[in-house]
């Protein structure tokens, strides 16, 4: 059985990650309304990540004794300035859910969860492509510039992303 402390941050955490498709959700309603549907797709994509992210911590608290609980959650913002504002957000969103998963990991440490610990590796190691993946879309933004031929050809690259679910090992 899981201990409280654990299971009430779980339970915080799949509300982060629940925000975090909220997030998403929303900068991919953004990209659609100023034409580009490869940036879009690439949003969407990453809607489906972070439910799968949110499902991961659902089923693993049910799979300990605890009971997932299911919170309000905030709005998400709906406007950006630009491409390059929405990923700097997106950028700024993943380090800050970096934060958080150190702090579970912290957590899990200080109350001997070893289990919780070795869930939390795989996340540990997934915000490290998460922060990466954004980072890079980021700089390709910046160096294009101004370059309109530029955007259109990273909006046709965005459009290519489909969504693999990750493999978990046991
Ligand atoms: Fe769940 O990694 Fe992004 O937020």
């Amino acid at each position: 059985m899981i201990k409280t402390t654990i299971a009430d941050a779980i339970n915080e955490q799949i509300s982060k990650e629940m925000f975090s498709a909220n997030l998403y959700l929303s900068m991919s309603a953004y990209f659609q309304s100023v034409n580009l549907a490869g940036f879009a797709n690439w949003m969407r994509i990453q809607v489906q990540e972070e439910t799968f992210h949110s499902m991961r911590f659902f089923d693993y608290l049910l799979a300990r004794g605890g009971s997932p609980k299911i919170s309000a959650l905030a709005a998400p913002e709906s406007k950006w300035d630009s491409p390059l504002a929405a990923f700097q957000a997106a950028y700024k969103h993943e380090q800050s859910i970096t934060e958080s998963i150190n702090k579970l990991t912290d957590l899990a440490i200080k109350e001997s969860d070893h289990a919780t610990n070795i869930l939390l590796q795989w996340f540990i190691t997934e915000q490290v492509e998460e922060e990466e993946t954004v980072n890079e879309i980021v700089e390709k933004i910046k160096l294009i510039g101004d370059f309109t031929a530029g955007i259109i050809m990273l909006d046709n690259e965005l459009k290519t992303r489909v969504f693999t679910p990750p493999v978990i090992k046991a």
